[in-house]
């Protein structure tokens, strides 16, 4: 018995002390800076480089390293940030990255040092986040390799493609929060690129299998994708391995990710185009110049012909994309017990006083705090369980240490959108509808809340899929569950750029008494938050008085007065603005956003006449 115990803490040690000399130190330096980049072939534009250069660099690492990145702004004219997309942060949260959630935003001329364990495998990304920087170009891959992974010795090469929505100019040029776009119709893209680029040709050895890392980094389309005369396997989902599953087609909301494996033709007589598509549903306007549909090849043979794919034509019905709660973990975790909390969240846009479009959870349009929410936590003492001392407008929900946590999203939206977790993957629990041509029809009847009786958790799936980030369908709704085994502050938000800035996200603080005992505010830290004038101390309203008093907290806009609506807004709106010749097309902008949700061709015909 002593002789076994011995040996078995013996082999722990050299299996620990294994692990840790492998485990190695990733130290890179970012000096982010402006750049010109023309990545479509058509504009050249200001895009966010790292040491001089865009694309910006992949970042590759091995479980269990250790990343350091210490980046320096050298913008001159934007505060910034680095949100490492799926990374756990368990002990970390003050490396998470989002401004004024667990960290002040890095002034121009100020440095950070991100600094953390990676204790996870699989595909992620990296990507600023304070206010809207990414779309900007300050986005790329991040992978983690793993030399456990079950399906290791299952190919014999490795690629990894992001794609994208891309706009030609800077996104603060872009109007989109104003009196003159109620509606909240969001601003079209100008291209999609795929890797960066367009027209790429990807070389390939016949007979080969190869594992293709999948990421959308974009800040605003879902894309389809599929590969002419070849069906792949899926493997990865968000970092969680799932059973290999095949498949023909995909549908990838911004920040989700795919690791597929493809096998190869063995013949070299013909190259196959990889298609992504661009999910044109969640488009107001699409301009007859606007190139939804990319191709990109597979090359068995250079000096064959590059054929473009010969479209499907019906995107809901020819494009299935495989229904990513079919998935099984590979790990095969279980569903989790019956929630011990359970937060239920309906999805609005609306107006506000100002006339223009926000988004709202629960009627709360997310509003930063006057403190980092996660500092609030550490500087509140025995406060820092009561949800008031995180102000209204950051929507906080504190969630006890271990909990199982429910999430109930209602979106009584008339559009789809990609929520997404940090500091944890989720289980899917349930979805409505679920996927299929029928998806997109439900934007046409009345909104569709959760429903406990017709969707009870003995008809949830045994071994839930997990991820980061999943779709809710429009006015359709989803049902995810986690454990809250991750002390800090944690935002939940709609992926789509353009919503997050229109409010739509809440903070979970998880364990805060757990967050003060594993934390405390770095030197390093209050210095960026004095660099920008910020306070890093008190409640939202930056009060260290009176915790439970959030005078002078920043807060949403005032609801516009009872029998407003944004078609009333348009009609004032463009009857104003039409005296302003040069205005014309933030009008048509405007309103274009309405009719779409009734009659998309009418809209295009408006747009050709104009
Ligand atoms: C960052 O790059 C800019 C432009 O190349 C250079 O002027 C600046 O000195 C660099 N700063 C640091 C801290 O490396
Ligand atoms: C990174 O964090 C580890 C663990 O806290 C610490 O030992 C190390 O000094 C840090 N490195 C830097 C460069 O901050
Ligand atoms: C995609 O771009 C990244 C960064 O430029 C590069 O490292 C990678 O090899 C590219 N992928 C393919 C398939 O060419
Ligand atoms: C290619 O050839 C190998 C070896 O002959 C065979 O096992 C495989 O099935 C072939 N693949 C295809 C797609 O025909
Ligand atoms: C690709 O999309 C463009 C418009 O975005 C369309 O005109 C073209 O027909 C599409 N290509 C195919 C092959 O369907
Ligand atoms: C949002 O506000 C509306 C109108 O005041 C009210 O009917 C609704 O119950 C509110 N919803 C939530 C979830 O608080
Ligand atoms: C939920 O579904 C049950 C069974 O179909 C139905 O009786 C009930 O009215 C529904 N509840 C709501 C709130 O719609
Ligand atoms: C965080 O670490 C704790 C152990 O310290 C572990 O129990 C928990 O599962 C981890 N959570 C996540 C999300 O990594
Ligand atoms: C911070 O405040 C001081 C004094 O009020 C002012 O001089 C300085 O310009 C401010 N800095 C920033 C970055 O706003
Ligand atoms: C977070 C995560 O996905 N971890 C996985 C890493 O890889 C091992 C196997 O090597 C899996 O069991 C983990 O689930
Ligand atoms: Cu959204």
């Amino acid at each position: 018995m002593t002789i076994y115990h011995g040996m078995l803490i013996r082999l722990t040690a050299v299996l620990l002390l294994l692990q840790y000399c492998q485990a190695k130190t990733v130290n890179l330096d970012f000096n982010v800076t402006w750049v010109n980049a023309n990545p479509d072939g058509l504009h050249e534009r200001k895009v966010v480089g790292i040491n001089g250069q865009w694309p910006l660099p992949v970042i590759e690492v091995d479980k269990g390293d250790r990343l350091i990145v210490n980046m320096y702004n050298g913008l001159g004219d934007k505060e910034t940030s680095i949100h490492w997309h799926g990374m756990f942060q368990n002990g970390t949260n003050d490396m998470d990255g989002p401004s004024m959630v667990t960290q002040c935003p890095v002034p121009p001329g100020a440095s950070i040092t991100y600094n953390f364990t990676i204790p996870q495998n699989g595909t992620y990304w990296y990507h600023c986040h304070t206010d809207s920087c990414y779309p900007d170009g300050y986005r790329q891959a991040l992978i983690v390799h793993d030399d456990q992974a079950y399906f290791n010795d299952m190919y014999d090469h490795e690629l990894t493609v992001t794609m994208s929505d891309w706009y030609h100019d800077l996104i603060e040029d872009i109007p989109f929060i104003r009196t003159e776009n109620p509606t909240g119709a969001e601003p079209v893209p100008d291209s999609f690129l795929f890797n960066d680029t367009l027209n790429t040709n990807i070389p390939v050895e016949a007979g080969k299998t190869y594992l293709m890392r999948l990421i959308n980094i974009g800040a605003f389309v879902a894309q389809y994708f599929y590969i002419e005369d070849h069906t792949f396997r899926i493997v990865e989902i968000d970092g969680v391995y799932v059973d290999e599953q095949e498949a023909d087609t995909l549908y990838i909301a911004v920040a989700q990710r795919y690791s597929i494996l493809v096998t190869m033709k063995n013949s070299t007589d013909k190259n196959y185009p990889i298609v992504t598509v661009a999910d044109s549903l969640l488009l107001d306007v699409i301009s007859p110049s606007l190139q939804l549909n990319q191709t990109n090849w597979l090359e068995y043979n250079s000096n064959a012909a590059h054929p473009q794919a010969a479209m499907k034509v019906e995107i809901s019905s020819d494009l299935v994309p495989y229904d990513d709660m079919k998935l099984v973990p590979h790990d095969r975790m279980e569903l989790l017990a019956e929630p011990d909390m359970t937060i239920e969240v309906d999805v609005i846009m609306d107006n506000l006083n100002d006339g223009a479009g926000y988004a709202f959870f629960n009627n709360i349009s997310y509003t930063r705090p006057k403190v980092p929410t996660l500092y609030s936590v550490l500087s509140s003492g025995d406060y820092a369980t009561t949800a008031q001392v995180y102000g209204e407008y950051t929507n906080p929900f504190v969630l006890g240490h271990n909990a199982v946590v429910e999430v109930i999203l209602n979106n009584l939206d008339t559009g789809s959108h990609p929520f997404h977790l940090h500091g944890h993957n989720f289980q899917l629990v349930s979805r409505t509808p679920s996927y299929g041509p029928s998806f997109q029809d439900f934007a046409d009847g009345d909104p569709v809340p959760f429903n406990a009786t017709e969707n009870p958790s003995s008809s949830f799936p045994k071994y839930p899929a997990r991820r980061d980030t999943f779709v809710a369908p429009p006015q359709g709704n989803f049902v995810i569950r986690f454990v809250a085994d991750n002390p800090g502050v944690w935002l939940f938000h709609c992926h789509i750029d353009w919503h997050m800035s229109q409010g739509l996200a809440m903070s979970f603080i998880e364990a805060p008494k757990q967050i003060q005992e594993r934390l405390s505010l770095s030197e390093s830290h209050i210095n960026i938050c004095e660099a920008g004038n910020r306070s890093y101390e008190g409640n939202a309203a930056a009060s260290t008085e009176d915790l439970l008093d959030l005078t002078g907290q920043n807060e949403q806009l005032p609801w516009l007065p009872a029998g407003f609506t944004a078609r009333g807004i348009v009609a004032m709106v463009f009857s104003c603005v039409s005296a302003f010749l040069g205005m014309a097309f933030i009008a048509v902008y405007g309103i274009s956003g309405i009719q779409s949700k009734e009659d998309t061709a009418a809209v295009v015909t408006e747009r050709d006449g104009l």
